[in-house]
Protein backbone atom coordinates (compact mmCIF):
# COMPACT_ATOMS: atom_id res chain seq x y z
CA UNK A 1 0.00 0.00 0.00
CA UNK A 2 1.39 3.44 -1.00
CA UNK A 3 0.64 6.14 1.76
CA UNK A 4 0.35 9.42 0.20
CA UNK A 5 0.86 10.06 -3.96
CA UNK A 6 2.72 11.48 -6.01
CA UNK A 7 2.48 14.90 -6.08
CA UNK A 8 2.99 14.82 -1.98
CA UNK A 9 5.53 17.05 -0.76
CA UNK A 10 6.54 18.13 -4.55
CA UNK A 11 7.81 22.04 -4.42
CA UNK A 12 6.47 24.39 -6.94
CA UNK A 13 7.93 27.45 -8.78
CA UNK A 14 6.14 29.87 -6.74
CA UNK A 15 7.73 28.61 -3.67
CA UNK A 16 11.00 29.04 -5.12
CA UNK A 17 10.05 32.54 -5.80
CA UNK A 18 11.73 35.90 -4.47
CA UNK A 19 10.11 39.36 -5.11
CA UNK A 20 13.20 41.39 -6.48
CA UNK A 21 11.49 45.00 -4.64
CA UNK A 22 11.22 43.35 -1.34
CA UNK A 23 12.91 44.80 1.59
CA UNK A 24 14.76 41.95 2.81
CA UNK A 25 15.57 40.59 -0.81
CA UNK A 26 18.99 39.51 0.48
CA UNK A 27 18.01 38.08 3.40
CA UNK A 28 15.20 35.91 1.27
CA UNK A 29 17.60 34.91 -1.48
CA UNK A 30 19.79 33.28 1.31
CA UNK A 31 16.68 31.50 2.96
CA UNK A 32 15.37 30.52 0.32
CA UNK A 33 18.63 28.82 -1.16
CA UNK A 34 19.17 27.07 2.44
CA UNK A 35 15.57 25.82 2.25
CA UNK A 36 15.45 24.81 -1.45
CA UNK A 37 18.77 25.23 -2.95
CA UNK A 38 17.41 27.35 -5.71
CA UNK A 39 15.54 30.80 -5.65
CA UNK A 40 14.08 32.45 -8.80
CA UNK A 41 13.97 36.42 -9.31
CA UNK A 42 11.38 36.80 -12.37
CA UNK A 43 12.76 39.95 -14.47
CA UNK A 44 14.95 40.79 -12.36
CA UNK A 45 17.23 43.45 -14.46
CA UNK A 46 15.41 45.27 -17.04
CA UNK A 47 15.32 48.49 -19.46
CA UNK A 48 18.93 49.92 -19.40
CA UNK A 49 21.10 47.57 -17.05
CA UNK A 50 19.65 44.27 -19.08
CA UNK A 51 20.51 46.16 -22.22
CA UNK A 52 24.06 47.16 -21.14
CA UNK A 53 24.43 43.27 -19.93
CA UNK A 54 23.38 41.89 -23.27
CA UNK A 55 25.50 44.59 -25.36
CA UNK A 56 28.66 43.50 -23.37
CA UNK A 57 28.35 40.20 -24.12
CA UNK A 58 28.06 40.24 -27.49
CA UNK A 59 30.82 43.25 -27.66
CA UNK A 60 33.16 40.12 -26.16
CA UNK A 61 32.33 37.01 -28.20
CA UNK A 62 32.45 39.22 -31.31
CA UNK A 63 36.08 40.39 -30.11
CA UNK A 64 36.61 37.13 -29.48
CA UNK A 65 35.60 35.77 -32.63
CA UNK A 66 38.64 33.63 -34.50
CA UNK A 67 40.45 32.99 -31.49
CA UNK A 68 41.91 29.34 -30.35
CA UNK A 69 39.37 27.68 -28.88
CA UNK A 70 39.69 25.69 -25.69
CA UNK A 71 38.02 21.98 -26.08
CA UNK A 72 36.21 19.95 -23.79
CA UNK A 73 37.89 17.02 -21.92
CA UNK A 74 37.43 13.55 -22.89
CA UNK A 75 35.10 13.31 -19.84
CA UNK A 76 32.86 16.14 -21.13
CA UNK A 77 34.24 18.20 -18.88
CA UNK A 78 34.43 21.79 -19.72
CA UNK A 79 37.67 23.22 -17.98
CA UNK A 80 38.60 26.24 -20.86
CA UNK A 81 40.06 29.62 -18.78
CA UNK A 82 38.77 31.56 -20.65
CA UNK A 83 37.26 30.72 -24.74
CA UNK A 84 35.56 27.66 -24.61
CA UNK A 85 34.08 25.29 -27.22
CA UNK A 86 30.66 23.49 -25.23
CA UNK A 87 28.42 20.85 -26.45
CA UNK A 88 26.52 23.44 -27.96
CA UNK A 89 27.83 26.53 -28.19
CA UNK A 90 30.72 28.85 -26.86
CA UNK A 91 31.89 30.17 -23.59
CA UNK A 92 34.15 32.73 -22.32
CA UNK A 93 35.42 32.58 -18.83
CA UNK A 94 36.78 36.14 -16.78
CA UNK A 95 37.85 36.18 -13.36
CA UNK A 96 37.20 38.92 -10.78
CA UNK A 97 38.61 42.22 -10.18
CA UNK A 98 40.32 44.00 -12.94
CA UNK A 99 39.90 41.15 -15.44
CA UNK A 100 36.52 41.61 -15.37
CA UNK A 101 35.95 44.77 -14.62
CA UNK A 102 37.96 46.18 -17.85
CA UNK A 103 36.57 43.71 -20.40
CA UNK A 104 32.87 44.08 -18.77
CA UNK A 105 32.52 47.16 -16.68
CA UNK A 106 28.51 47.07 -16.39
CA UNK A 107 28.41 43.28 -15.73
CA UNK A 108 30.80 43.63 -12.86
CA UNK A 109 28.87 46.47 -11.10
CA UNK A 110 25.65 43.76 -11.28
CA UNK A 111 27.95 41.02 -10.02
CA UNK A 112 29.46 42.99 -7.32
CA UNK A 113 26.14 44.52 -5.97
CA UNK A 114 25.80 44.68 -1.97
CA UNK A 115 22.85 42.83 -1.71
CA UNK A 116 25.32 39.97 -3.30
CA UNK A 117 27.77 40.17 -1.38
CA UNK A 118 25.29 39.93 1.90
CA UNK A 119 23.39 37.11 0.22
CA UNK A 120 26.69 35.08 0.03
CA UNK A 121 28.00 35.75 2.82
CA UNK A 122 24.83 34.38 5.04
CA UNK A 123 24.72 31.18 2.73
CA UNK A 124 28.53 30.23 2.61
CA UNK A 125 29.46 32.42 5.55
CA UNK A 126 32.68 34.67 6.01
CA UNK A 127 34.88 34.86 4.54
CA UNK A 128 33.40 34.03 0.97
CA UNK A 129 34.36 34.93 -2.18
CA UNK A 130 31.35 36.40 -4.36
CA UNK A 131 31.63 35.58 -7.97
CA UNK A 132 35.13 34.73 -8.11
CA UNK A 133 34.88 34.54 -11.63
CA UNK A 134 31.79 34.73 -14.18
CA UNK A 135 31.33 32.33 -17.01
CA UNK A 136 29.06 33.83 -20.33
CA UNK A 137 27.61 31.04 -22.89
CA UNK A 138 26.26 31.55 -25.92
CA UNK A 139 24.11 28.14 -26.42
CA UNK A 140 23.33 27.68 -30.20
CA UNK A 141 23.76 24.26 -31.50
CA UNK A 142 20.31 22.28 -31.02
CA UNK A 143 20.53 19.44 -28.66
CA UNK A 144 18.24 17.43 -26.22
CA UNK A 145 19.76 19.16 -23.87
CA UNK A 146 22.73 21.71 -23.02
CA UNK A 147 23.85 19.96 -20.08
CA UNK A 148 22.79 16.94 -18.38
CA UNK A 149 21.27 16.73 -14.77
CA UNK A 150 24.96 17.21 -12.25
CA UNK A 151 26.45 18.69 -9.14
CA UNK A 152 29.55 20.95 -9.81
CA UNK A 153 32.63 19.40 -8.96
CA UNK A 154 33.45 22.07 -6.23
CA UNK A 155 30.43 23.37 -4.49
CA UNK A 156 29.27 26.67 -5.37
CA UNK A 157 26.78 29.13 -4.99
CA UNK A 158 25.83 30.46 -8.39
CA UNK A 159 24.16 33.94 -9.72
CA UNK A 160 22.66 33.15 -12.86
CA UNK A 161 21.10 35.70 -15.55
CA UNK A 162 19.62 34.72 -18.71
CA UNK A 163 19.89 37.39 -21.12
CA UNK A 164 17.01 36.09 -23.41
CA UNK A 165 13.59 34.94 -22.68
CA UNK A 166 13.63 31.30 -21.69
CA UNK A 167 11.07 28.67 -22.48
CA UNK A 168 11.21 25.28 -22.35
CA UNK A 169 12.62 25.04 -26.04
CA UNK A 170 15.64 27.46 -25.47
CA UNK A 171 18.01 25.79 -22.56
CA UNK A 172 15.38 26.63 -19.47
CA UNK A 173 17.50 25.92 -16.23
CA UNK A 174 16.03 23.11 -14.41
CA UNK A 175 16.73 22.05 -10.76
CA UNK A 176 15.15 19.63 -8.48
CA UNK A 177 14.38 21.35 -5.03
CA UNK A 178 15.76 20.13 -1.93
CA UNK A 179 18.68 17.64 -3.68
CA UNK A 180 21.26 19.47 -2.47
CA UNK A 181 22.32 17.98 1.32
CA UNK A 182 22.21 14.23 0.03
CA UNK A 183 24.84 15.76 -3.54
CA UNK A 184 26.79 17.24 -1.33
CA UNK A 185 27.57 13.54 0.35
CA UNK A 186 28.10 12.04 -3.25
CA UNK A 187 30.74 14.46 -3.86
CA UNK A 188 32.76 14.59 -0.63
CA UNK A 189 32.94 10.39 -1.39
CA UNK A 190 34.03 11.23 -5.18
CA UNK A 191 36.66 13.27 -4.07
CA UNK A 192 37.77 11.25 -1.47
CA UNK A 193 38.06 8.21 -4.30
CA UNK A 194 40.45 9.78 -6.50
CA UNK A 195 41.20 13.75 -5.44
CA UNK A 196 41.47 14.42 -9.12
CA UNK A 197 38.65 16.99 -10.82
CA UNK A 198 38.53 14.87 -14.16
CA UNK A 199 37.66 11.72 -12.23
CA UNK A 200 34.36 13.49 -10.36
CA UNK A 201 31.26 11.75 -11.67
CA UNK A 202 28.69 14.65 -11.80
CA UNK A 203 26.43 13.09 -14.37
CA UNK A 204 23.94 12.16 -11.45
CA UNK A 205 21.14 10.09 -13.41
CA UNK A 206 23.68 8.23 -15.76
CA UNK A 207 26.67 7.17 -13.53
CA UNK A 208 25.29 6.13 -10.52
CA UNK A 209 22.65 3.37 -9.81
CA UNK A 210 18.86 3.23 -9.16
CA UNK A 211 19.62 2.09 -5.60
CA UNK A 212 22.46 4.83 -4.62
CA UNK A 213 20.23 7.20 -5.75
CA UNK A 214 17.03 5.60 -3.74
CA UNK A 215 19.83 5.29 -0.82
CA UNK A 216 20.38 9.27 -0.74
CA UNK A 217 17.50 10.74 -1.73
CA UNK A 218 14.57 8.71 -0.63
CA UNK A 219 13.23 8.19 -4.54
CA UNK A 220 13.95 6.06 -7.55
CA UNK A 221 15.82 8.07 -10.47
CA UNK A 222 12.28 8.58 -12.31
CA UNK A 223 9.96 9.88 -9.39
CA UNK A 224 13.42 12.15 -8.49
CA UNK A 225 13.15 13.65 -11.73
CA UNK A 226 9.71 14.23 -11.85
CA UNK A 227 10.70 16.53 -8.95
CA UNK A 228 12.62 18.69 -11.53
CA UNK A 229 11.31 22.81 -11.83
CA UNK A 230 11.85 24.23 -15.75
CA UNK A 231 12.42 27.66 -14.90
CA UNK A 232 10.41 29.52 -18.02
CA UNK A 233 11.36 33.36 -17.51
CA UNK A 234 11.44 36.13 -19.12
CA UNK A 235 15.41 38.02 -20.36
CA UNK A 236 17.05 39.61 -17.26
CA UNK A 237 15.35 36.96 -14.51
CA UNK A 238 17.81 35.54 -11.90
CA UNK A 239 18.39 32.34 -10.28
CA UNK A 240 20.34 31.72 -7.36
CA UNK A 241 21.34 28.06 -6.86
CA UNK A 242 23.75 25.72 -4.38
CA UNK A 243 25.40 23.94 -6.77
CA UNK A 244 24.77 20.68 -5.00
CA UNK A 245 21.18 20.96 -5.98
CA UNK A 246 20.37 18.36 -8.66
CA UNK A 247 20.22 20.96 -12.04
CA UNK A 248 20.85 20.85 -15.79
CA UNK A 249 20.66 23.29 -18.95
CA UNK A 250 17.58 21.68 -20.71
CA UNK A 251 16.58 21.41 -24.55
CA UNK A 252 17.71 23.30 -27.03
CA UNK A 253 15.58 23.13 -30.33
CA UNK A 254 16.29 24.20 -34.02
CA UNK A 255 16.87 27.83 -34.69
CA UNK A 256 16.93 28.58 -31.01
CA UNK A 257 19.00 30.46 -28.70
CA UNK A 258 19.91 30.87 -25.34
CA UNK A 259 22.23 33.50 -23.45
CA UNK A 260 23.65 33.29 -19.75
CA UNK A 261 25.52 35.64 -17.70
CA UNK A 262 26.40 32.92 -14.65
CA UNK A 263 28.84 34.06 -11.38
CA UNK A 264 30.30 31.45 -8.86
CA UNK A 265 30.96 31.87 -5.61
CA UNK A 266 32.57 30.25 -2.71
CA UNK A 267 33.06 29.48 0.45
CA UNK A 268 36.66 30.85 1.71
CA UNK A 269 39.46 33.71 0.35
CA UNK A 270 40.02 33.13 -3.04
CA UNK A 271 42.20 35.75 -4.48
O1 LIG B 1 23.55 27.01 -17.98
C1 LIG B 1 22.78 26.52 -17.16
O2 LIG B 1 21.54 26.67 -17.23
C2 LIG B 1 23.31 25.71 -16.02
C3 LIG B 1 24.76 25.87 -15.88
C4 LIG B 1 25.34 25.07 -14.76
O3 LIG B 1 25.27 23.88 -14.71
C5 LIG B 1 26.06 25.79 -13.72
O4 LIG B 1 26.17 27.02 -13.81
O5 LIG B 1 26.54 25.14 -12.78
FE1 LIG C 1 26.38 23.13 -12.99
Amino acid sequence: MIVGDLLSGRVGISELTVDGQGEKFAHEVAEKVKEYGVALVPGWLAGDELAALQDEFEGVFAAAEGRELEQLTDEGKDISHHYGQTRTGLHLKYNHGDELKNALPRTHEVFTQDWMASAAASYLGVPCTLNRHLILTDDFKPDEEIISYHFDEVGALKFLVYLDDVDRENGPFQAIPRTAPATSRIRESEWLRFDDFKKIRFDVFNQYSEELIHTLYGQYKSFLLSRSITFQAPAGSLLVFDTDTIHRAGPLAEGRRRRVVRGSSYRGYWP
